[in-house]
């Protein structure tokens, strides 16, 4: 390690082996600004448009905002917003610098600042990951008007503190002095991600006015977006490894796989970098791509986060490599695949083979207990809305449910066979005072299918709480295999 910092003045300095921006970071003016400025968007959206400034745009520099912590400011601030992009497999390790993020903006420590860049007229799109919870929904998935932040930000709209009040506040604002509205670019993990953020957008300014809703609902362009890199959090080996190679120190390098993946809609009413060139997808309807992503990885995601946590691992890669939970999974997706658009010309046998491949990647260490985290934000879009639909074909969605069911049990082993902390999720105060250890498992899963609003108002919700349950008492009693075998894994016979 080196007391001298990875910036612009040391980049050149950098071993022949490094990639680095080759381009004049000073030209670039800033045309996006992101919200949620963490390690995903720094391995997927910054990595594609440090790409577009390398071949010569100049208008689309990233200006970063962090809704909550000051953490990757204090860490890029003194670096000029660089850091390296580090991509793992067992071929090995190859490093990029990525030069894309121009600024960056602290939200909790001036939101002024914020919407001044958000005002700003070269802003022409503005993209975000802020996690599936930020987008603060209700159980049945409309805004939670009750939420202390949403009710912060409509009596409060100059300080805003979610994303909604941030949107809100520029878009009046930049409507107000006839510029045109910015394009928002949802890249979090929701189903119809764009059409749901407009959607809860517009519920949130016609609460401050209707003519502002009506102007968000009329005039101003979501495009749905699929995004897919695998990003295990950064520890600090991956630092010290990081800084020991590139011979001055990187305060926050991002790891990530060799796979990446964005299909985007083309609704860019304000222009947007030719991502086209750089293996963007760039489609008139997202929806299929989305729904084999959530469905496929995501959802079997979750399950190996879950049932790899109970059965002590934890890393993706060794909980894939035990026999039983890869055999799961391939049920899994048995089970989600029916459910998939069919005329949409979607390879799903490739795909899972391409999944299966990354899920083995060795290099990655991506950890369970990362992926576990939000379960009832998640579950929802990767499992249940599978589940819906099985049922509703007339398939019982035995394997959908146990990672319900599992998800649940890894909720419950917290501050038993989990460290208390292990992994959070918003009901975790909920779920806490609801104690389901002392619940029956029928009673556990329904109290927490209320409470999460899974499969809420749906003609299928009694019987998904059923087999939920059943798997629940069979975790348990037995364990991970005892809920195996009953599906037949492991043993012969079910
Ligand atoms: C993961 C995703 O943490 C999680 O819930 O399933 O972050 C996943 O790694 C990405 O969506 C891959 O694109």
């Amino acid at each position: 390690m080196t007391d001298r910092r990875l910036s612009n003045s040391t980049r050149q300095a950098l071993p022949a082996s490094v990639a680095i921006p080759g381009y004049d970071r000073d030209s670039v003016v800033p045309g996006i600004v992101h919200l949620g400025v963490g390690a995903f968007h720094r391995a997927h959206q910054a990595a594609y448009v440090d790409d577009c400034l390398a071949a010569g745009e100049t208008d689309w520099g990233i200006v970063g905002v962090s809704l909550r912590s000051a953490d990757t400011r204090d860490a890029l601030g003194p670096q000029d917003g660089l850091y390296t992009l580090a991509v793992r497999s067992s071929d090995g390790e190859s490093l990029r610098v990525v030069g894309s993020i121009l600024s960056m903006l602290v939200a909790p420590q001036d939101p002024g600042a914020v919407l001044a860049a958000l005002t700003d007229p070269r802003t022409r799109i503005v993209t975000l990951t802020i996690t599936e919870k930020a987008y603060l929904r209700a159980a049945g998935g409309e805004l939670d008007k009750t939420h202390p932040d949403i009710v912060h930000d409509l009596a409060n709209p100059q300080i805003p503190r979610t994303a909604q009040g941030f949107l809100a506040e520029s878009l009046a604002r930049r409507r107000a002095a006839g510029s045109h509205p910015f394009t928002v670019l949802c890249c979090d993990n929701l189903p119809a991600n764009g059409a749901t953020l407009h959607r809860l957008l517009v519920e949130f300014a016609a609460l401050r006015n209707s003519d502002l809703a009506r102007h968000i609902a009329d005039e101003v362009a979501f495009p749905s977006s699929m995004v897919d890199r695998i990003v295990p959090a950064t520890t600090d080996a991956d630092r010290a490894r990081i800084s020991g190679q590139l011979g001055v120190e990187d305060a926050w390098p991002v790891m990530t796989e060799p796979f990446c993946q964005w299909v985007i809609e083309d609704d860019f009413p304000a222009g947007r970098p030719a991502w086209e060139k750089f293996g963007v997808t760039m489609v008139g309807d997202v929806g299929p791509f989305e729904d084999m992503k959530l469905r496929l990885l995501n959802g079997s995601h979750s399950a190996i986060a879950y049932l790899g946590l109970l059965s002590g691992y934890e890393t993706v890669d060794r909980a894939f490599a035990d026999p039983a939970i890869r055999q799961f999974v391939d049920g899994l997706w048995a089970e989600a695949i029916p459910t998939l658009p069919k005329d949409a010309g979607l390879d799903t046998a490739d795909y899972t083979a391409q999944l299966a491949k990354r899920y083995s990647n060795t290099a990655l260490a991506h950890r369970t207990a990362q992926i576990a985290n939000d379960g009832s934000q998640k579950l929802p879009q990767r499992i249940v809305a599978s589940a819906m639909e099985r049922l509703s074909a007339g398939a019982p969605p035995a394997y959908l449910m146990l990672v319900v069911a599992a998800w649940i049990a890894a909720c419950e082993a917290r501050g038993e066979a989990l460290p208390e902390h292990h992994f959070t999720d918003p009901l975790d105060a909920a779920l806490a005072a609801l104690d389901t250890r002392h619940l029956s498992a029928k009673e556990t899963a329904t109290a927490v299918f209320d409470l999460a609003g899974f499969a809420k108002g749906g003609a299928e919700r009694l019987t998904l709480i059923d087999l939920a349950a059943a798997h629940l008492e069979r975790l348990r009693q037995g364990g991970v295999a005892a809920a195996f075998a009953a599906l037949g894994i492991g043993n012969e016979k079910p």
